[in-house]
């Protein structure tokens, strides 16, 4: 094959947002809209990494993807990378990448050093939906915001990109090595199995035995959503084939390119059919619901967690997971290195780590800020508000990882009770890390696709008096983060209000949104008192919810009278 410049000019709006580049299709298969994003990356990344690199290109799956993923091969071959990894169909989870880059190794024995990850995560696919591209570095995690700032800067001096026009599109969904010869030498395209790499890792983190048992006795019952996302390549395997789940256990598990025309969002309002199921929503089926259910996001680094007819929030979830690791993980049978959350994060996490006496980090909102702990070796287990769980095995958030550690951990708690004894359900173990630790009430507004500039002045003492049950507030600021690793400050991260009583309000703008802007609220309180843990969430949190809405002004800012999602 030949190698072409070609001339090209600056697009605006390319500046990857808390993960990547999400537009709608419309914007991104504009004339050279891709070519420009990806010629900036490697430029980016700089000629010297990208001559000779192995490189992954995969994603969920979503429209538009088998057409980026010919287009990134010809430019790689242009480029001068050495080889493209491909997992078959163009399907890789977000997660799965990561561990690719980690872990695999190439038919040839060759590694790789980093991944275009196509995807908008949970937000829908198909010609007037969404699409999105992120880089991944070589410790498997995206790209740190020194490096997503030079891509944005590249974008808006692009001259020209390089591509292979005849080199002829390879067939992705044979797995197998394709070669072909450039001005430079050979260039490798091979395909592998989407599920394999992820699968072995799987197994080397759990008892996956222990979970079979749990799977496969009488008592338990399981139910798994993947929303027609990504997950769906992989829970077959692990679920049904290696832990004996029964197939009629998963649900919307065929990867769909516009993800049968839903959001693959795994929460209350948008995993409806799964909701239905676990006897949680008014459309409850009239049978006995699972005792366990899970969903997954379009390209699967998101979990939901629900027991029967209970809802496990995601701060409270990886609380839980910390706090039962070490027993019921053998991967963290030597103890934890840290835990960390992001900022909007509701604080159930810091209560388990000042218990246990584990090292806590609060950093933003993104998976790229725990990346750097984790690689320094002093977190090993963290997570998001927004239905995000991982641990240091990857660096990325991990959809199934999520799932897998609650089944150990019940599995844990129900060795003796699987023969005989009742069995300890979700909703047993959630109330218990109440009455241990407290709990942390907690809710999100997101008021989406705004066309306003939205400001809220840091006013601690306009709150006081504002309603007699709700506390002062000591503090407000607008969260700001040095890493601790190499000391570089990130700004603006959103504005807070701490309570006397440890309450606290969390205002900030979306980073992944694809048009307008988004505002999220988050609203959290604490109850120490075990005998008031058990109250509804949204009831418990209504005196602060109008605290907040008044405070930000927010109806006369947005003219909204209600958030378009509460989670
Ligand atoms: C949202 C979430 C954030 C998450 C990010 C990426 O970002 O709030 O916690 O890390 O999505 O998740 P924002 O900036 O819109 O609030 V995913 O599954 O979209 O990669
Ligand atoms: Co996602």
């Amino acid at each position: 094959f030949s190698v072409t410049r070609k001339p090209t000019a600056p697009i605006d709006g390319q500046k990857p947002g808390t993960s990547g580049l999400r537009k709608k299709v419309k914007v991104f298969i504009q004339p050279n809209y891709l070519e420009n994003f990806v010629q900036a990356t490697f430029n980016a990344l700089t000629a010297e990494k990208v001559r000779g690199a192995t490189l992954v290109v995969s994603g969920d799956g979503r429209y538009y993807s088998k057409d980026a993923i010919q287009i990134i091969i010809k430019m790689a071959a242009a480029n001068g990378v050495r080889r493209i990894w491909v997992g078959q169909n163009g399907l890789l989870s977000t997660p799965a990448v990561s561990a690719v880059i980690r872990e695999r190794v190439g038919v040839d024995g060759s590694r790789s050093s980093g991944a275009f990850i196509l995807t908008a995560s949970h937000n829908p696919g198909g010609p007037n939906e969404d699409f999105g591209i992120k880089y991944n570095m070589e410790n498997g995690g995206p790209a740190p915001e020194g490096i997503t700032d030079k891509i944005y800067e590249n974008t808006q001096s692009i001259k020209e990109y390089l591509i292979s026009e005849d080199l002829p599109n390879v067939d992705i969904s044979a797995i197998g090595v394709s070669s072909f010869g450039g001005p430079e030498g050979q260039f490798d395209v091979e395909v592998f199995d989407s599920a394999s790499d992820y699968v072995k890792l799987m197994k080397s983190i759990f008892d996956f035995e222990s979970i079979r048992k749990l799977l496969s006795s009488p008592k338990f019952s399981f139910c798994y959503d993947a929303l027609h996302g990504v997950a769906g390549a992989y829970a077959k395997r692990i679920f049904v084939e290696e832990l004996s789940a029964q197939e009629s256990s998963l649900l919307n598990c065929v990867p769909k390119e516009d993800f049968g025309g839903g959001h693959p969002d795994p929460n209350l309002t948008y995993a409806k059919e799964l909701v239905a199921r676990m006897g949680l929503g008014k459309s409850s089926s009239g049978q006995e619901p699972p005792e366990f259910g899970a969903a997954a996001d379009g390209d699967a680094d998101r979990n939901m967690v629900l027991g029967k007819r209970f809802f496990v929030t995601p701060s409270d979830s990886v609380a839980i997971i910390a706090a039962n690791a070490v027993e019921a993980i053998p991967y963290f049978s030597g103890g934890l290195k840290g835990v960390a959350r992001s900022m909007p994060t509701s604080a159930a996490l810091d209560v388990v780590a000042k218990n246990l006496n584990l090292k806590f980090f609060e950093v933003p909102t993104g998976w790229k800020f725990f990346g750097n702990l984790m690689d320094a070796g002093m977190c090993s287990v963290c997570g998001e508000e927004s239905f995000g769980t991982g641990s240091d095995h990857i660096r990325e958030k991990d959809g199934i990882w999520a799932v897998l550690a609650w089944l150990s951990i019940l599995a844990y708690k129900n060795k003796a009770n699987l023969d005989s004894g009742k069995l300890v359900t979700v909703e047993d173990i959630v109330r218990q890390h109440w009455a241990t630790y407290g709990r942390h009430y907690y809710t999100r507004y997101d008021y989406e696709v705004l066309v306003l500039v939205f400001f809220i002045g840091i006013q601690c003492r306009m709150i006081k008096g504002v309603r007699s049950d709700v506390s002062k507030v000591v503090h407000g600021d607008e969260f700001e983060y040095k890493d601790p690793v190499d000391g570089s400050i990130s700004k603006h991260q959103g504005i807070r209000y701490l309570f006397e009583d440890g309450s606290r309000l969390v205002f900030r703008l979306s980073g992944t949104g694809s048009e307008g802007a988004t505002i999220r609220l988050y609203i959290e309180q604490y109850e120490k008192d075990p005998s008031k843990t058990g109250r509804d969430s949204q009831e418990a949190l209504a005196p602060l919810v109008e605290v907040a809405l008044k405070l930000s002004k927010m109806q006369e800012f947005t003219g909204r009278s209600a958030p378009t999602v509460i989670t």
